[in-house]
């Protein structure tokens, strides 16, 4: 799937927005997946509280969500750009890929709910093929 310059330019308009939010997104992002799906806490179990807004989780969901940041800096080529981050889920923590669909589906989600107005049907279809060409991005590693 390739992302068109169109599509591009939505994502990194609408990461703009994201980007000054970055650690409250990435705390309700984390917290919602581990509540709706809950087989994703096994990679987190050796954390405390797990609950929603914990210290941990909303530390750790700022994290993913500058990942996800650092990958909009890199949209021309996901591939190489993010071959270290793959490697990582790869080989130490052996992230099951279906987690990543996962994943992009609760940003999806979090993110329409905090920004009704700017996510447009377009920004969505722009922001949905850019998580899938992340999550293809971050599986490269596993074959
Ligand atoms: Ni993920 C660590 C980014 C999906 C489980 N993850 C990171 C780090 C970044 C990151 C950045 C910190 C790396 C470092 O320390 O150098 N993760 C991303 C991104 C996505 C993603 C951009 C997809 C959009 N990670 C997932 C998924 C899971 C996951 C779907 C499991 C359900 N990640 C982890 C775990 C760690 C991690 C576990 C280590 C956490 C720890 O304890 O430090």
């Amino acid at each position: 799937m390739t992302l068109s310059n169109k599509d591009k330019e939505y994502v990194r308009t609408f990461w703009a927005k994201v980007s000054i939010q970055v650690e409250d997104v990435g705390n309700d992002v984390l917290s919602r997946m581990l509540v709706v799906y809950p087989q994703t806490k096994t990679y987190f179990s050796h954390w405390k509280d797990l609950g929603p807004g914990s210290a941990l989780v909303r530390k750790h969901g700022k994290v993913v969500m500058m990942g996800v940041g650092e990958a909009v800096g890199k949209i021309d080529d996901l591939e190489k750009g993010l071959l270290t981050l793959s490697e990582l889920h790869a080989f130490q923590l052996r992230v099951d890929p279906a987690n990543f669909k996962i994943l992009c589906h609760i940003i999806l989600v979090v993110l329409a709910i905090k920004y009704p107005n700017e996510f447009t049907a377009q920004v969505h279809v722009s922001l949905d093929k850019f998580l899938c060409a992340l999550s293809l991005a971050l599986a490269e590693k596993y074959r």
